[in-house]
Formats: structure tokens, C-alpha cells, sequence
């Protein structure tokens, strides 16, 4: 039997919270052999709320989950910890600015930063979900000088998922054939979907849908809004979607990438590909099952040279908003 792994979950009695815990503790997110302790960190009016989950986590008796930790203190939150998915933050209110909803989260992933530097375990890993979640990690990142850079992560599978199924719809083919299609940029309505260089079946996506203005008009405006439909049609946002994707997120960094394929998450930027660099950019990554590296040499034409501009910018628009928290 292997040692238990800590993995840490912000935003613990959320509604991501609720479905992702589950698929932690049965093993899916570290596999079918691995125990885990859980350390589940909430602020104090949800830890009531958390007693529940905690219940529940029980009540499915699972082998593979060794121990469970609720609080709301960051050092025990953390102690240990393996994986830290910070998916907590507080939601955007009416009449909220941008900058307001930035300055609000970014001091939770200050702290957060903090107190991973200080009680994670050496190789911790940490993905962030709760948004705008490229900014938090930036935060959270550049708040934990001593962890190395290529162990933060922001979330944009939720897109990529997004983007193959519509694929798949439009093709009429096996969404497990769409391949290699990456999120470039932010969690954002800005996010590019690069269809140009995925594949359906192994034939170039732009080749298996012979229908040019659909892309434009229809295919990256629906992945690019798909969450607000989303809140239309449920009345919430989405969450056991958004707790798969992160479970994916977590298996395409521990498992190597097909050499037929590539995965997005959003990953400190070094300037590859013309991107400012110390930004969290999603890319096209692979890894080996130990290390990430971004897809490098792809053709990238004007078009979408022009999309993966726009949402640098604002990338680049957020880091500046968020500059008195960036130490
Ligand atoms: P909920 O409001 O259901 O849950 C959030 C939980 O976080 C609450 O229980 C709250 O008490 C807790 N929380 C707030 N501040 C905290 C702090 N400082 N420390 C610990 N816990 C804290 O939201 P939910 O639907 O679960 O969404 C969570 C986050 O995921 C939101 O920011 C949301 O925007 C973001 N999402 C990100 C996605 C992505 O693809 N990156 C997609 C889904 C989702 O929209």
C-alpha cells in the first residue's frame, strides 16, 4: 500500500467542492491505488455546511480515503499537501467591477501563497480553479517565491472539453476522436479555442468541418460563452462539469500525453510563442508524467495570432490591476 498523499480543496461546502471531493476520495483524481488524505479549507460561516460534506465523505465509506481535515486555517490547510486545488473565491455581485472582484480574490490567493510555501509538502502542485483563476495563481505564485514556477496551474480544461464536444456535435464523430485542441490564454470570454490545429479522426478540424463561417460565428462565441448559458438554463454556474475538468486537468499532468495529442492548462508563461512572459497563459502542453512542457513550433496564422494577442492583453490588463499584491 502506497503512503497517502495529502490533497488540499479551498472552497470545500462549494458546489465544485461537492462534486470534486467525491472524485478525489474514490481515486480518480491521483488513481485507483493511491489513499489520500483530505484537508478541506473553508471560511467560518461555511463550516457548518462542510460538516455535511465531511458526513457525506464518510457515508461513502471509500478505502482509498485515509483521513479528513476540515478547517479554516490556511497552515493546517495546507500541512502536507501534495495537490492544493484553490477553488474558492467569492462570486462577481451586481455592480461589481473587474478590478473590484480582482482586488477581493487576489488577497484570498495571497495568503493562500503564503501558507502553501510554508506547510506544503516539497513537490506540491497547486491548480487553481476559483476565478478569474489565471490571476489568482498568478498571486498565489508570485506570493510563494520559493516554490518553483512549473508548479502552478490555472484551469482551462473546462474549456478544451467544451470546444471538443462541440467538435464532435458538429463532425457527427466520437468526441474521443477530436484531438489536439488546445485553450490558449485566459479563463475568460477572451479564451481561443486554436481549432486550426486539432484533429477529428486524424484529419485537421478545419478540413472534417467544411463549414468556414461556422467557426467564427457560431463554434468559438458558444465555448466562449458556454458558461453564462450554462447559469441561463440551471440558474448556477456550472460545477460538476468545471470538477471533472479539473480531474482531468490533474491526470494529463501525472499521466504522459499521446503523442497524437496535447491538453490545456494555463502555466507560467517564459515568453514562448511571443506571450509576455511571467503571465499564466494556457498553452498546448504534454507531459512525460512528470514534467509539463508547452507544445513549441506550431504554425500559428493571423487569425488566430490575433485572438491569442487579445487575450494576453487582458491577461496583461489583470496582472496590472493587480500590481500592489504582487510582491
Ligand atoms: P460556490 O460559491 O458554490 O463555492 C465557493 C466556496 O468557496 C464557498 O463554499 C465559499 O464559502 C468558499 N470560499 C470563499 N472564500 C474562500 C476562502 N477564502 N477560502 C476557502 N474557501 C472560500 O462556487 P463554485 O460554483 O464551487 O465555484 C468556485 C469557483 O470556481 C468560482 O470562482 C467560479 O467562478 C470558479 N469556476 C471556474 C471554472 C474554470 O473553468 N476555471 C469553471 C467553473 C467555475 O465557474
Amino acid at each position: 500500500m502506497k503512503a497517502p498523499v495529502h490533497v488540499s480543496v479551498t472552497g470545500a461546502a462549494g458546489q465544485i467542492g461537492y462534486s470534486l471531493l467525491i472524485r478525489i476520495a474514490s481515486g480518480q483524481l491521483l488513481g485507483p491505488d493511491q489513499p489520500v488524505i483530505l484537508r478541506l479549507i473553508e471560511i467560518e460561516p461555511a463550516m457548518k455546511a462542510l460538516e455535511g460534506v465531511v458526513m457525506e465523505l464518510q457515508d461513502c465509506a471509500f478505502p482509498l480515503l485515509k483521513g479528513i481535515v476540515p478547517t479554516c486555517d490556511l497552515s493546517e490547510g495546507f500541512s502536507n499537501a501534495s495537490w492544493a486545488l484553490l477553488v474558492g473565491s467569492v462570486p462577481r455581485k451586481a455592480g461589481m467591477e473587474r478590478k473590484d472582484l480582482l482586488g477581493i480574490n487576489g488577497k484570498i490567493f495571497t495568503g493562500q501563497g503564503k501558507a502553501i510555501q510554508e506547510n506544503a509538502a516539497s513537490d506540491i502542485r497547486t491548480l487553481v480553479v476559483g476565478n478569474p483563476c489565471n490571476t489568482n495563481c498568478l498571486i498565489a505564485m508570485d506570493n510563494a517565491p520559493d516554490v518553483p514556477k512549473d508548479r502552478w496551474f490555472a484551469m482551462t480544461r473546462l474549456d478544451e472539453n467544451r470546444a471538443k464536444s462541440q467538435l464532435a456535435l458538429k463532425a457527427g464523430a466520437d468526441v474521443a476522436s477530436v484531438k489536439k485542441l488546445a485553450i490558449w490564454g485566459n479563463h475568460s470570454s477572451t479564451m481561443y479555442p486554436n481549432y486550426f490545429d486539432a484533429t477529428i479522426d486524424g484529419k485537421p478540424v478545419p478540413e472534417a468541418i467544411a463549414d468556414e463561417a461556422w467557426f467564427a460565428d457560431d463554434f468559438i462565441p458558444t465555448v466562449q460563452q458556454r458558461g453564462a448559458a450554462i447559469i441561463k438554463a440551471r440558474g448556477l454556474s456550472s460545477a460538476a462539469s468545471a470538477a471533472n475538468a479539473a480531474v482531468d486537468t490533474v491526470q494529463s499532468i501525472i499521466t504522459p500525453t499521446e503523442s497524437d495529442n496535447c491538453f490545456s492548462v494555463a502555466v507560467h508563461s517564459n515568453g514562448e510563442y511571443g506571450i509576455e512572459p511571467g503571465l499564466i497563459y494556457s498553452y498546448p502542453m504534454k507531459s512525460d508524467g512528470e514534467n509539463l512542457s508547452i507544445i513549441e513550433g506550431l504554425d500559428i496564422n493571423d487569425f488566430s495570432q490575433e485572438k491569442i494577442k487579445a487575450t494576453e492583453a487582458e491577461l496583461s490588463e489583470e496582472k496590472s490591476m493587480v500590481a500592489d499584491l504582487l510582491p
